[in-house]
C-alpha cells in the first residue's frame, strides 16, 4: 500500500448495533475499492474482518479489525468494530483511534441499544459522526421510520443528505440532496441520472431543509442566503464538514451493504465531509505526573499509542497503533513509559483483517501494526526516550459477570498462568483474580459470551482446557450471643505427650470490627509463652471456617483460665486447645451466617424503571434512591445481597432488552435470613 500524507488519510470506525451490517459494509468497501476481488459473506465465514474461528461460529464480530482501502487518491482506514454488548471495549478502542464514527443503522430496526451505546461513547470523545442507513433492500425496510428514530434519539443535528430510490426489493439507487442528482445501481457502481419524478417533490423538500439546516451554521452563508443567494454544492459540503468536525451535524447517507448499493457514495462522503487526522492539532498528555498540551506535528518526534493487541498463535503478539505525531519507520526504537522499556518497531505493517502487509513508513495520523514488542499493552504510549509522555488512556468498561475456572488436567494447570497472562494482553478488560476466602480463581468479563469465548480462545490459541464452576459467595460467620467453653487438647500415650487447656469466653463485636483477643490469664494458669499459641489457634480456625464452615469475623475472645503440664505442654498443644475451645464456644454462641451486600447502581431508560425496581426488591434488595440522568435515563441505587446478583448482568439485559447497565461494588456484610441458612451451609459443605 502506498504511503499517504495525513491530509489524505481518513480513520473511520464502523460502529452500531450487532447485526446492523458493519462487517458486511467493510467487505463491500474493500470490494468496491478493489482491495478484494470477491465479496465475502458473514454467513459463509469468509469476510476479511471477521477472521477468528469463534466469529465464524457465531456469525458476529468479537473484536475490532482493520480494513484499509485506497479511494480516489486517499487512504481510508476502516475499523470494523463488534456490536455485541460484551465486546464494547473494542468499540471504545476503535473510536479512540478514529477521526470519524460511521454509525451503521439497519433500516428494518432503526436505533438500537448498540447504536445508542456507541453514540454516547463517541459523544464523550467529541468525535465527528455520520450515519449509514443500511439494509434498504430488505422487505420491511423503512428510510423514513429509521430517520425518525435517529432524530428522536440524537436530535436536530441529524441531517439526511441522500434519499433512497425505491425501498425493499425495489431499492436500486439514491438521490443526492447536494447535487439533486440520482445514482442508479443496476450493476456495479452507480450511474448518474435525473431524480425520478415520483421522488422529485420529496427530494426538493428535503433538499431545502438540508440547505436551511446548513446555512444556519454559518453567519456569512446565512446572510447571503437571506438575500436570496443559494450556496453551491462545494460551499454546502464545506460548511457541513465544519459542522461534522465540530460534532454538531450528523449527515445521514443510505444504501445496502449486501447489494452493494451506494457504498461508493459513502466512501466519497467520508473524503468530502469526514475530517483527516490533522483535525487533531494538539493533545493533552501526561508528563512527569503533570498534564501538558503538546502539538501534534507530522515532522515532530514519533509518538505512538497502541489501541489493540492481538495474540496470534503463530506470529505472537501483534500491536495495532495510531501514529499520534511524527513518522514511524522500520527499526525505530521508542520508549514505553508504562513498562519503562525500549521497544524496537522492527517491521511496521498495515493490517488488512488478519493479513499484514509490510510498509516502509507510516505518517502522522495513520494506523499500523507491529509484532513482537517486548512488554507493550493496549493503551500504552511509545515515545522518544527524551520525551517521557503518556497519551490519554483508552476507556475501559468494568466487568459485570464472573465465573470460576480451574484447569482440566495437570498439564493444563502447568500452562494456565502463562495462557491467562497472554490472553489478558489481548483482552485488557478481562480480570483474573483469586478469591482467598472461597479458594476460587475468578474470571471477570462483560457477559456470558465474553467468558465463553475466552474459554474457547484459551483452548484454541494456547492449548489450555479450563472448566468453569459457579462462583461461590464469600459468606462469613459470626456469633450472636456470649458463650464460654473449654478447649482441652490432651495426648499422653507414651513418648512426648501433648497437654493444654484453655478456657475461652466469646462475645460478638460490632459489625466490621473484626477480631479481638483479650488475655485475662491470672496466676500463670497458662504460661505466658503459650498464650500467643492460643490466639494463633483461634485465628487459624477463624480463617479455616467456624462451625458453619465460613471464615469467622467480628468476635472478641477472652482467654481467662487454663491448665498446663510442665513436660507435655507446648505451643502446639495450646494452639490446639485454642482451636477446640473456640469452636466449642462458638457452637454455644448461636452462630449466624453473614452475607455480603453490594451497592448497585443501575442505569436504565425511564420506561424500565418500575420493572427494574420491582426485580431488585424480589432479590431482597433495598432501593436507596433514583435520580434522573442524561438521555432520558434513570439511575437507581440499591443495596442487594451479592448472592442475588451473581448473574445480574444477563438478567438486567433481558429485563431491559439490553438498554440497562449497572455497576456493583461490595458494601457491607449483614445477617443472612435464617430461612436461607441451612441451604447455604449445606451448599458450602458440598463444595468443600
Ligand atoms: N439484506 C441485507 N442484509 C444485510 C445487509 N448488510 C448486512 N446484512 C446481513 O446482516 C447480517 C449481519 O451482518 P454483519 O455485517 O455481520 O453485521 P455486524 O454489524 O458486523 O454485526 P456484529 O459483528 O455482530 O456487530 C448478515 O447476515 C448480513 O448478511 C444489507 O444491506 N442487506
Ligand atoms: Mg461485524
Amino acid at each position: 500500500m502506498k504511503v499517504y500524507p495525513p491530509e489524505k488519510i481518513r480513520n473511520v470506525a464502523l460502529v452500531g448495533h450487532s447485526g446492523a451490517g458493519k462487517t458486511t459494509l467493510a467487505e463491500a468497501l474493500l470490494y468496491r475499492a478493489g482491495t478484494i476481488s470477491r465479496l465475502g459473506r458473514v454467513e459463509e465465514g469468509n469476510t476479511v474482518t471477521d477472521f477468528d474461528p469463534e466469529e465464524h461460529e457465531r456469525g458476529h464480530s468479537l473484536s475490532l479489525a482493520l480494513a484499509p482501502i485506497e479511494w480516489n487518491g486517499h487512504k481510508i482506514n476502516i475499523i470494523d468494530t463488534p456490536g455485541h454488548t460484551d465486546f464494547v471495549a473494542d468499540v471504545y478502542a476503535g473510536l479512540h483511534a478514529a477521526d470519524l464514527a460511521v454509525f451503521v443503522v439497519s433500516a428494518t430496526d432503526g436505533v438500537e441499544v448498540g447504536t445508542e451505546r456507541a453514540w454516547r461513547a463517541a459523544e464523550e470523545l467529541g468525535l465527528p459522526r455520520m450515519i449509514f442507513i443500511n439494509k434498504l433492500d430488505k422487505e420491511e425496510a423503512s428510510f423514513d421510520r429509521t430517520l425518525e428514530s435517529l432524530q428522536e434519539r440524537f436530535g436536530a443535528g441529524i441531517a439526511p443528505i441522500e434519499l433512497p430510490i425505491g425501498e425493499g426489493p425495489s431499492f436500486h439507487g439514491i438521490a443526492d440532496l447536494f447535487t439533486d442528482k440520482a445514482y442508479i445501481y443496476d450493476s456495479g457502481s452507480g450511474q448518474e441520472a435525473e431524480i425520478p419524478e415520483e421522488l422529485e417533490a420529496k427530494e426538493h423538500e428535503v433538499h431545502d431543509n438540508l440547505v436551511e439546516g446548513i446555512v444556519v451554521a454559518d453567519d456569512d452563508l446565512l446572510e447571503k442566503y437571506l438575500e436570496g443567494e443559494v450556496p453551491g454544492v462545494e460551499e454546502l459540503e464545506e460548511t457541513m464538514a465544519k459542522g461534522v468536525a465540530s460534532g454538531s451535524v450528523f449527515p445521514v447517507v443510505c444504501g445496502s451493504a449486501t447489494g452493494p448499493i451506494a457504498v461508493d457514495r459513502l466512501a466519497d462522503f467520508i473524503l468530502e465531509i469526514g475530517p483527516s487526522p490533522l483535525r487533531r492539532q494538539k493533545l493533552v498528555v501526561t508528563a512527569a505526573g503533570n498534564e501538558v498540551e503538546i502539538d501534534l506535528r507530522s515532522d515532530g518526534d514519533p509518538l505512538v499509542q497502541v489501541f489493540k493487541t492481538i495474540a496470534d498463535p503463530y506470529v505472537g503478539q501483534i500491536s495495532l497503533f495510531r501514529v499520534l505525531s511524527g513518522k514511524v519507520t522500520n527499526e525505530l526504537v521508542l520508549h514505553n513509559q508504562r513498562s519503562n522499556g525500549d521497544e524496537k518497531l522492527a517491521k511496521v505493517a498495515s493490517m488488512v483483517g488478519k493479513e499484514s502487509e509490510l510498509v516502509d513508513s507510516l505518517p502522522m495520523g495513520d494506523l499500523g501494526a507491529v509484532a513482537k514488542l517486548n512488554d507493550t499493552a493496549t493503551g500504552d504510549t511509545l515515545s522518544v526516550k527524551s520525551q517521557p509522555i503518556t497519551a490519554p488512556p483508552l476507556r475501559r468498561p468494568t466487568p459485570v459477570l464472573a465465573t470460576a475456572i480451574h484447569a482440566k488436567t495437570q498439564a493444563d494447570t502447568d500452562k494456565l498462568a502463562n495462557a491467562l497472562r497472554r490472553i489478558q494482553q489481548e483482552d485488557p478488560v478481562l480480570i483474573i483474580d483469586r478469591n482467598a476466602e472461597t479458594h476460587q480463581t475468578l474470571m471477570r468479563g462483560m457477559g456470558e459470551t465474553h467468558l465463553t469465548i475466552t474459554q474457547q480462545r484459551l483452548s484454541r490459541k494456547f492449548g489450555v482446557e479450563v472448566e468453569t464452576e459457579p462462583v461461590r459467595v464469600p459468606y462469613r460467620e459470626t456469633i450472636s450471643r456470649r458463650a464460654q467453653a473449654e478447649g482441652k487438647y490432651k495426648k499422653q500415650s507414651g513418648g512426648h505427650g501433648q497437654f493444654g487447656v484453655a478456657m475461652l469466653k466469646v462475645e460478638p463485636t460490632q459489625r466490621g470490627n473484626g477480631f479481638e483477643f483479650v488475655d485475662e490469664i491470672k496466676g500463670g494458669s497458662i504460661p505466658r509463652q503459650f498464650i500467643p499459641a492460643v490466639e494463633q489457634g483461634i485465628r487459624e480456625t477463624m480463617v479455616d471456617g467456624g462451625v458453619l464452615g465460613f471464615p469467622v469475623v467480628d468476635v472478641r475472645v477472652r482467654v481467662y483460665d487454663g491448665k498446663y503440664h510442665s513436660v507435655d505442654s507446648s505451643e502446639m498443644s495450646f494452639k490446639m486447645a485454642g482451636r477446640l475451645g473456640f469452636k466449642a464456644a462458638m457452637s454455644e454462641a448461636n452462630p449466624i451466617v453473614l452475607e455480603p451486600v453490594s451497592q448497585i447502581t443501575v442505569s436504565v431508560p425511564s420506561n424500565y424503571q418500575g420493572e427494574v425496581m420491582g426485580d431488585l426488591s424480589s432479590r431482597r434488595g433495598q432501593v436507596q434512591g433514583t435520580e434522573a440522568s442524561s438521555g432520558g435515563r434513570q439511575m437507581i441505587t440499591a443495596l442487594v445481597p451479592t448472592s442475588e446478583i451473581i448473574s445480574y448482568a444477563m438478567d438486567l439485559r433481558s429485563i431491559t432488552q439490553g438498554w440497562g447497565s449497572f455497576t456493583a461494588e461490595h458494601d457491607h456484610y449483614q445477617e443472612l435470613p435464617s430461612h436461607l441458612t441451612d441451604k447455604v451451609v449445606a451448599e458450602a459443605k458440598e463444595d468443600d
